[in-house]
């Protein structure tokens, strides 16, 4: 394919600030990078067979014209890129993927959007093209393309775009009014606009928490959850709809409170992000308004689900010196419930996608 023959790329998942199910209906959201990534090595082949090897889902192999005639399960992840880029005209061969990840599988996290965007970003640094900020966006919109033409999941973007163009301290403000896609064949609009937002979580003494509620949630099931809603948006759904337009409104303000360091506000808006989920938007479940409410109980400043919803994490604003106390109330709360005790971690914004020199014994 290139001089190079074997490159290897990470690319995190994410978590969203504010700003659920606005994508896919022209709104803003907010999200940032994670310190977790999905790792992939990518090597060229001389013939015309993709062979992916995941260390925590399996082994998938089959030619080009199998990926070309759809590919189901977990390897569509990587059978859809390889196929959108090709579809767009990239000179993509035979492959040999490797992947290994420590973004948890299923868990709100966007896992499939750092899978597509490590696999796109190590095509990328095969074929040798440039990952400055246009060739970040169109990965973004590849990938979005894989998950949404390929797989079958309707999402909005988010995710990709805050796997390609995540930065350490930086949220992004992703403006979708001009619609989800941007370049070649993505008709009307300009496709959405990417803002960096400075969030010096660390410097200011805070951090966010995310807890795993332990339910899986799943969006590429048409039949389930995040579909209807997505229909029942397009069909101007009034209850819905109130929920997208407040949840709009609140991006702009949590954006002008983080301009003003104005934390207490955020935390506020965060939380009444998750209400508006919880009653108008009703993706959420008791697990995770039990974890919001625990945490909030526990002196988070602001607490909401993060994500789809049916399932997945929640995230509090908290300050870094309180973790401990937020941490036990929600595991108390779930203890007093009868649930299995959930899994913490403490994020800050970190890096998007990128190539990386190989860890030698892993992901080979
Ligand atoms: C999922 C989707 F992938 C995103 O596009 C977005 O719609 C989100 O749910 C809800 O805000 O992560």
């Amino acid at each position: 394919m290139t001089s190079a023959q074997t490159v290897t790329a990470v690319a995190p998942g994410r978590v969203n600030l504010i700003g659920e199910h606005t994508d896919y209906n022209g709104g803003r959201c907010l999200p940032f990078a994670l310190p977790v990534v999905t790792m992939t090595t990518v090597t060229a082949r001389a013939d015309d067979l993709v062979t992916v090897s995941s260390r925590q889902s399996g082994t998938w192999e089959g030619t080009l014209a199998d990926v070309s005639a759809g590919v189901t399960g977990w390897a569509a992840y990587v059978a859809g890129v390889v196929w959108a880029l090709r579809d767009a005209g990239w000179p993509v061969g035979g492959l040999s993927v490797e992947i290994d990840s420590s973004v948890p599988l299923g868990a709100g996290l966007s896992s499939s959007a750092s899978l597509e965007c490590a696999v796109a970003t190590g095509i990328a640094g095969l074929l040798g093209r440039p990952l400055d900020r246009a060739g970040r966006l169109e990965l973004a919109e590849l990938c979005r393309r894989a998950e949404t033409e390929y797989v079958g999941a309707p999402t909005g973007g988010m995710d990709q775009l805050a796997s390609m163009l995540g930065a350490p301290d930086t949220a992004l403000l992703l403006d979708f009014a001009g619609g989800a896609a941007a370049g070649p064949g993505a008709g009307p609009g300009a496709g959405p606009a990417v803002t960096a937002v400075p969030l010096p979580l660390a410097a200011t003494g805070l951090a966010v928490l995310v807890t795993e509620s332990g339910v899986r949630h799943e969006l590429a099931d048409g039949d389930g959850g995040y579909a209807q809603r997505r229909r029942e948006c397009e069909a101007g759904d009034e209850r819905r709809m109130r929920h997208v337009r407040s949840e709009d409104a609140r991006v702009e303000a949590a954006v002008a409170a983080i301009a003003a360091s104005d934390w207490e506000t955020l935390g506020t808006l965060m939380t009444a992000s998750h209400v508006s989920l919880r009653d108008d938007f009703e993706v959420s479940i008791p697990r995770l308004d039990v974890a919001v409410a625990a945490a909030l109980d526990g002196g988070a400043l602001g607490a909401r689900l993060t994500g789809g919803g049916f399932g997945g994490c929640t995230i509090a604003l908290v300050r870094a010196d309180e973790t401990g106390v937020v941490r036990a109330a929600i595991d108390a709360a779930y203890r007093d419930a009868g649930w299995p005790a959930p899994s913490h971690r403490l994020v800050l914004p970190a890096a998007g996608a990128r190539l990386v020199e190989p860890v030698p014994g892993r992901g080979r």
